[in-house]
């Protein structure tokens, strides 16, 4: 809490001293501070180290539960560390995993009852290894205005790391959908943060036309190794393309229902935005939220870290770009807030629903202060927006990512 308060009034700091719109920042010229709109905030956050076991160099947003975000430079590698992937947990982990006894039970409206182990996972079905990007519906929540409770994600609650598992609709198939069943339903080993052994932290489910697509794992490897305990081991579903949160973790148990699951943090506002554009700070009935379903277009800048000092003109500016189950079909950067934009040479992703990789080569025409930033665009032709979508729980912020450039 006190760190996110601390950024808050870094950024109330910056916009009331103004000092940006004076044409100086950190006492340097800003050669192209004519194309700067009114009350605009520069980039300045400042940056935590964590000590989670096993991570390296998280920002820790709070601790009970743990959720720890990378900040964007830490992400520059196609294939995300293990030690670098963000951890978003609702409740607590559970302790002294047994790999040996843990088992996975299929029920509900399917032909054949399953509870397979581990190894019955490896034994039986196909075993595939894809990059899948995850990325929390929250992630950008930070930078709502009104503020928006919950987790103040910047940009780092996203990764792409390679998963090892089985497909989920192999597994599905084995236990025979019945034609009656409409939605799955996530279960895990997790528990309440209130200690009630009656109340699950979240319970997460899938419409069954997404839940067949063949690139959800039941992943229990993670980079070539067991997953790691923040991220869901021994076994944890990974879903690409729509919200982190349908990536159940310590999953153990799935059913098939004939309802669209209403399971913790399936109703009311959770994972939900309102089913219609909403004006900053407006009201919305529970009652007009819908389910997120798949994510949307977005980039990150991931080289140079933000507030680097670079001594040469020529700036090679690279990271990913992504978008829900679609892909992207170009990425532009600008170097000059917006007013110019050039074209980043952008790489097929490694498999679907992974990110793709840009990178450009940016011409800085003299020492000062800049901004590079980063608009991708989907197949579709959709682009990221400069303004957030406001809606209430301060969900799917997928405008477009800025970092700051010192020339000296
Ligand atoms: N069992 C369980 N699974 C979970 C969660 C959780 O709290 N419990 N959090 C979800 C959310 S909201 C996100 S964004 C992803 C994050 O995955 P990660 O912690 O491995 O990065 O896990 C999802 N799976
Ligand atoms: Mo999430």
């Amino acid at each position: 809490m006190a760190k996110n308060e601390h950024s808050w009034n870094r950024r109330n700091f910056l916009m009331r001293t103004g000092g940006a719109s004076a044409g100086l920042i950190f006492g340097m010229a800003i050669p192209f501070a004519r194309n700067m709109p009114a009350s605009f905030v520069p980039i300045a956050l400042a940056q935590d180290a964590s000590n989670i076991p096993g991570k390296v160099g998280l920002t820790e947003l709070n601790d009970r539960p743990l959720n720890a975000e990378t900040p964007a430079h830490l992400l520059d590698d196609t294939i995300t560390p293990t030690n670098r992937h963000f951890i978003r947990n609702n409740g607590n982990p559970p302790e002294d995993v047994d790999l040996n006894s843990w088992r996975l039970t299929i029920d509900g409206l399917v032909e054949n009852i399953l509870s397979l182990s581990i190894d019955d996972l490896k034994n039986q079905f196909d075993v595939v290894s894809y990059d899948l990007l995850v990325e929390c519906g929250g992630n950008g929540r930070a930078f709502f205005d009104p503020p928006a409770r919950g987790n103040q994600w910047t940009y780092g609650a996203v990764a792409c790391s390679n998963w090892t598992g089985v497909r989920l609709s192999d597994v599905l198939k084995a236990a025979g959908v019945k034609p009656e069943a409409i939605y799955t339903a996530h279960e895990s080993a997790d528990t309440h943060l209130s200690g009630n052994p009656d109340l699950q932290p979240l319970s997460r489910g899938l419409p069954i036309d997404k839940a067949m697509d063949p690139y959800n794992l039941i992943a229990f490897e993670q980079n070539g190794e067991a997953l790691h305990p923040m991220n869901g081991a021994p076994l944890r579903l990974v879903v690409p393309g729509w919200p982190g949160s349908c990536s159940q973790k310590w999953l153990n148990r799935i059913f098939l229902r004939d309802q669209v699951h209403d399971g913790a943090k399936m109703t009311g506002t959770s994972y939900r935005v309102p089913s219609y554009k909403v004006s900053p700070g407006e009201k919305v009935a529970t009652e007009d939220f819908q389910i997120i379903e798949a994510m949307p277009v977005k980039s990150l800048i991931t080289h140079p870290e933000t507030m680097k000092s670079v001594s040469e003109s020529m700036l090679e500016v690279r990271g990913h770009a992504w978008a829900g189950d679609t892909s992207i079909k170009s990425v532009d950067v600008s170097h000059d807030f917006g007013a110019t934009w050039q074209k980043a040479e952008l790489t097929s992703p490694n498999n679907a629903h992974a990110w793709q990789r840009w990178s450009a080569q940016i011409n800085l025409p003299e020492k000062g202060y800049y901004e590079i930033w980063a608009k991708a665009t989907d197949t579709n032709g959709i682009s990221q927006p400069f303004a957030i979508d406001w809606n209430p729980k301060g969900y799917l912020n997928n405008s477009l990512h800025r970092i700051a450039v010192k020339r000296v």
